[in-house]
């Protein structure tokens, strides 16, 4: 890198001021692509309808926890996307890295405040990626077999990330370490634990829970619980 490219962010360095990628790139922050119009919420609908508060973090899942040694991992982000990525354990660090502090909603009705996370946004990863015009939704995949699926936009949320860690330590086996999904505006079934792979898609398909009688969206506020709702 020349003392040119010091002002530019990390992953403009590599193309030039001009090129396709930098243009596309003004041009989805200036139009909003991802803007959700969500706003932020009073204190007083901070836990959503039905839910209750717990201190404690509570392990759901199929029952089987896949140990991934970091020597071994991979997350492969594919399909309808300009710029497909595979990286593995360093390269996945060397990422732009920011924190988060996000509320938990199970749709088993606890809720947990104030979690502090860090690794990366998932709107820095789409800076990489680049979607392509038709990449409506995103399937992500889990080294456990699991799936879940979202629109684009819910994906996008500013405060959607890819976590390693969790209060200033890496994220436990348990939680979904290495790496896993973190969308709050969701119930938490919607963020995979031991995230494998992500993959763009023009058309929605739905993943293990939306396929076993669970809400395809996944709003708390609005309690969208089940399927049969929808
Ligand atoms: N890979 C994977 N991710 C998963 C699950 C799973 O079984 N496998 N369970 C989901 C469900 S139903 C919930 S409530 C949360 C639980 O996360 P936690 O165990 O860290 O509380 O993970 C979600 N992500
Ligand atoms: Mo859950």
């Amino acid at each position: 890198m020349t003392d040119d490219d010091a002002s530019l962010p990390p992953d403009a360095a590599a193309v030039p001021a001009d090129s396709k990628l930098t243009r596309s790139k003004r041009s989805w922050a200036q139009s909003g692509k991802f803007l959700t119009g969500r706003v932020s919420r009073p204190e007083t609908e901070r836990l959503p309808p039905g839910q209750h508060l717990v201190r404690d973090w509570p392990v759901l899942d199929l029952g089987l926890q896949p140990e991934i040694p970091l020597d071994h991992w991979r997350l492969d982000v594919s399909g309808a996307v300009e710029h497909p990525v595979s990286w593995n354990w360093s390269e996945f660090l060397a990422q732009k890295q920011s924190r988060e502090v996000t509320d938990i909603h199970c749709v088993t009705t606890w809720s947990r405040y104030d979690n502090n996370w860090e690794g990366l946004l998932t709107r820095d990863l789409l800076d990489i990626v680049m979607p392509k015009p038709t990449a409506g939704f995103v399937l992500l995949r889990s080294y456990d077999g699991y799936t879940t699926n979202m629109a684009l936009e819910d994906f996008a949320a500013e405060d959607a990330m890819l976590v390693h860690s969790w209060e200033g330590r890496p994220l436990t086996r348990e939680h979904g370490g290495p790496v896993r999904l973190m969308v709050p505006h969701l119930y938490f079934w919607k963020s995979a634990k031991w995230l494998q792979q992500i993959e763009f898609r023009p058309a929605d398909r739905r993943g293990f829970w939306e396929e076993n009688g669970y809400h395809n969206h996944a709003d708390p506020w609005k309690e969208e619980r089940y399927s049969a709702d929808e």
